[in-house]
């Protein structure tokens, strides 16, 4: 497929990351925030407490709503796939994440899951992130920071396990390596309705939100050229989405909607095992 925005494909590929400005329309945004504002009331106190570095993290399919199955198919969003090359992206999953008012920074981390397989040791398109900010951010607010070209070589940080620490998840030590300004961060302040396309490899954080305001991101992971992947991945794949019951109901459930981008492997290869660190091959 032909490549559109060259520029922003090259960035993606030799940064990780690469910006779409101005896609979702305002009345999509506000339909969104509203969403989400409804999703973060059914969470209860130990769910804020237990991410409060990510203020809160919730999965699209815990709480079900049309307006997410939209943004899902989004033509305008999809268009930025077809853009950079990629015409048929499949989707995995969702979240909405969002920092309250006077709330701490994001810890560093990565979130590639195919360590264990030496696809994640190339440069060949594996799984993208989707990023939308609900409001404008900036560095007071809480808006995204990365190192670019962290997807493609090792950091001091890909050494942490942040996740596997309470302290850290629960930002109550923030003296912690996993949150302090490091070499080679950029901040990437944006507007309401651009997109972040990143690479799930790629180590990242957020700034903590000194403001009133709630800061909010919707954050869908694609497969962008899922045709192309081994068959022990898809394999991997397939396992994941149907691995819990609530989600395996939400396929069903929106599958007459999201038909042409779900991923299906029908294949005997067995799924490779999850990894979600690098090798010591990844320098
Ligand atoms: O909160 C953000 O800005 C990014 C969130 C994120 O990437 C994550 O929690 O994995």
């Amino acid at each position: 497929m032909p490549i559109a925005a060259k520029e922003k494909r090259d960035q993606l590929m030799r940064d990780g990351f690469c910006i779409f400005e101005n896609v979702l329309a305002p009345e999509m945004v506000a339909k969104l925030n509203t969403m989400s504002e409804w999703m973060i009331a059914q969470q209860d106190e130990e769910h804020f407490e237990q991410h409060r570095s990510q203020g809160c993290i919730i999965p699209y399919w815990t709480c079900p709503h049309p307006s997410f199955t939209e943004l899902l198919i989004d033509p305008e969003a999809m268009a930025v796939f077809a853009e950079l090359g990629f015409d048929v992206p499949k989707f995995w999953s969702g979240f909405v994440i969002s920092k309250p008012p006077h709330s701490p920074p994001l810890y560093w981390h990565q979130d590639g899951v195919l360590w264990k397989h030496p696809i994640s040791y190339t440069n060949q398109p594996q799984q993208y992130f989707l990023m939308y900010y609900l409001v404008d951010t900036n560095i007071h607010n809480g808006c995204l920071r990365l190192i670019p070209g962290s997807h493609l070589k090792r950091h001091p940080l890909h050494d942490m396990r942040p996740r596997d620490d309470d302290t850290v998840t629960r930002a109550t030590d923030m003296d912690h390596l996993a949150f302090q300004q490091v070499e080679g961060e950029v901040n990437v302040p944006v507007r309401a309705g651009d997109i972040v396309v990143g690479d799930s490899r790629l180590l990242h954080s957020a700034r903590a939100n000194q403001t009133d305001q709630r800061r909010t991101v919707l954050t869908i992971w694609y497969w962008p050229a899922y045709d192309d992947l081994p068959d022990e991945v898809k394999a991997l794949i397939r396992d994941h989405i149907t691995s819990r019951s609530e989600w395996a109901d939400w396929v069903e459930q929106t599958r007459h909607i999201t038909k042409s981008f779900l991923p299906v492997y029908e294949g005997k290869a067995k799924a490779v095992p999850w990894g979600t660190f690098p090798g010591e091959d990844f320098q």
